[in-house]
């Protein structure tokens, strides 16, 4: 039997520095290099690994003592095991060199000092970052954690910020079977917003050489073509879509807009079916407050705004803009109708402002001065829904008092709606909700 001390080496100027951690039991046999216990100053904690290999016969510190250079910490029986040393960790954080200890023929392992961590790069977290075991067990917070190097190596290997870790151990310290609890803990949570990347089409489009099919040339999409794709793009992979089809009479509506036409003109307005659009749909907004929402980020709860700012897609040379109306609930048709103006004019000579831009609860998408029958928005994201409008047309509509088709004006509309939130009923029940309103001009004005 070999019979071997094993003293605390040199550890600086520390004296008198607390035991916090004992890693070892009598009777484990240890390797050379292996951390037996954890030392902790006021300003630096450190490992005491082993200076060589050999089987545990008394352990002589417990948590909570105080040691400095020379107090014995272990007998160590070093005849039975021969035992070679590990190969030195790959993610040992870069120590200074300790000054040799002859004496006990220990090395200090890991000094390092308690200075705040590297400032973290800043993470502006998309509601979709894919991460298994959610979202905050990756974002870097800076709290300086209070855990030995073997855990810190630990709680890196497996992505966790040790700063959202509570620790158990003594002055709050964290331990690795804090770690396992925290990631435990952390893939037992619902996983609606870390998994929200995961459905995302990921296959690349194939590259493709058109020029060997025929002649072709390469245009550059303009800097807004570029935005609200990637937008439109999130928005239509991130919101489920469902789209509600339907029609309304305008008939009546229409006759009435153009009575106002010539008063609205000397006004300098011009006065079209937009305007009155607006109006139906705020009153339809308050008559059904989850289509004024948006989905709170951790996607568990609906904010619901009570303020009215109604966008709308505006077509441009460049691309589509969204500009918003604000407090339109506060507007009458002939104000909404200027602001309209202003903001499409705004709007194609490229002069909108970012905030005339922003704060919308609500897009409409008109393409009725266009054409066509029926077409399917993309929801403006964070809003949960948006109208989208074609051209208006004369159909014959049954008339069952005179048992005669009438011919009406009809709009058609498409619902487009986030069905996170919104259910197929009231999806029905906001466009009936639109199409009463719009064939009753009076409802409208009130
Ligand atoms: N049915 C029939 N005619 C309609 C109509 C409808 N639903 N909506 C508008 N019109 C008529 C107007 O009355 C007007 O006729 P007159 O010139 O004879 O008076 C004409 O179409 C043009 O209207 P407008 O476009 O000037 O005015 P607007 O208020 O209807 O629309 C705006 C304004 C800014 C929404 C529109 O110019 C525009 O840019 N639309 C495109 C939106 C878009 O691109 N959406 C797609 C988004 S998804 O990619």
């Amino acid at each position: 039997m070999t019979i071997k001390e094993v003293l605390v080496p040199d550890i600086g100027n520390f004296d008198s520095v607390d035991v916090i951690e004992v890693l070892v039991n009598v009777g484990d046999v240890v390797s050379k290099d292996d951390s037996l216990v954890a030392l902790e100053s006021d300003k630096a904690s450190m490992h005491i690994p082993a200076p060589f290999g050999g089987t545990v016969k008394e352990v002589k510190v417990k948590v909570g003592d105080k040691v400095s250079e020379g107090s014995l910490i272990l007998i160590v029986d070093a005849s039975e095991t021969e035992a070679p040393a590990k190969p030195a960790e790959a993610e040992k954080p870069v120590a200074p060199p300790a000054p040799a200890t002859p004496a006990a023929d220990v090395k200090v392992d890991i000094p390092e000092p308690t200075r705040p961590a590297p400032e973290p790069p800043k993470v502006i977290q998309p509601a979709s970052t894919p991460n298994p075991i959610g979202a905050s067990a990756i974002v870097a917070s800076g709290k300086l954690a209070h855990a030995s190097p073997s855990v810190r190596k630990f709680a890196r290997e497996l992505g966790v910020d040790l700063a959202l870790v509570q620790g158990s151990g003594r002055k709050n310290r964290i331990l690795q079977s804090d770690v396992q609890a925290f990631v435990k803990n952390e893939l037992a949570k619902p996983r609606s917003e870390s998994m929200a990347g995961f459905g995302s089409p990921s296959l690349q489009m194939p590259v493709i050489d058109f020029s060997q099919y025929g002649k072709i040339e390469n245009k550059p999409l303009s800097r807004i073509k570029k935005l609200s794709g990637a937008n439109l793009h999130r928005n239509w992979v991130t919101a489920p879509h469902v789209t509600q089809f339907d029609e309304a009479d305008i008939t009546d509506l229409e006759d009435f807009r153009k009575s106002m036409q010539s008063e609205a003109e000397k006004r300098g307005v011009k006065l079209t079916l937009l305007a009155f659009l607006m109006k139906a749909v705020v009153n339809a907004l308050r008559a059904y407050p989850n289509f004024n929402a948006s989905l709170s980020p951790t996607g568990e709860e609906l904010i619901l705004k009570q303020y009215y700012h109604v966008g709308f897609a505006c077509d441009t040379p460049d691309g589509l803009v969204v500009p918003v109306i604000r407090d339109v609930n506060q507007k009458d048709v002939l104000e909404i109708a200027r602001d309209l103006g202003e903001l499409s004019a705004k709007a194609r000579e490229r002069k909108l402002k970012v905030e005339e831009m922003q704060g919308g609860c609500f897009t409409i998408s008109s393409l009725g001065g266009i054409g066509g029958t029926a077409f399917t928005p993309i929801i403006n994201c964070p809003e949960v829904a948006i109208l989208g409008v074609s051209r208006s047309s004369v159909k014959p509509v049954y008339n069952s008092q005179t048992k005669q088709f009438d011919p009406r004006l009809i709009l058609p509309l498409s619902l487009s709606y986030d069905h996170r939130v919104i259910d197929g009923a009231d999806g029905a029940r906001f466009t009936s909700h639109l199409r009463m309103m719009l064939s009753d001009v009076r409802r409208l004005l009130l």
